[in-house]
């Protein structure tokens, strides 16, 4: 009987847990606004990336505006290996990063110590 109970017990929590990534992975997704020839998103960098995904349009030009908060020197450098982007990111200050949105797919992004990510959807 004790048996059954922690495992109704465990596979709550393992189904809590599952819901609570799910469900954080599904609200930080956040889409660029579009004007005619053009795509903006700002990322907010204070204790990883906020939102951490972001979701382009296949084929415009986009921007996505890095404004670091976060004193640490982790979080300093942003790098995207997919586009060989590896950019320093002032403390405080807009710092602009052009995407090639020519292909989609997805691609995740990083900290210069690949401790925290985000990710660009291109669709
Ligand atoms: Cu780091």
């Amino acid at each position: 009987m004790i048996k059954l109970i922690v495992l109704i017990v465990a596979a709550a929590l393992i189904g809590f847990i599952a819901w609570w990534f799910f469900g954080k992975h599904t609200t930080q997704a956040v889409d660029a606004a579009l004007t005619d020839d053009t795509q903006d998103v700002a990322v907010e960098v204070s204790g990883g990336y906020s939102p951490s995904t972001v979701v382009l349009k296949r084929g415009v030009p986009a921007h996505i505006t890095f404004n670091r908060k976060d004193p640490s020197n982790c979080l300093e450098q942003v790098v995207f290996p997919d586009f060989g982007i590896n950019q320093f990111l002032p403390k405080d200050q807009d710092k602009v990063i052009d995407i090639d949105t020519s292909k989609a797919g997805e691609f995740d992004y990083a900290c210069g110590m690949n401790m925290f990510h985000g990710k660009v959807i291109i669709k």
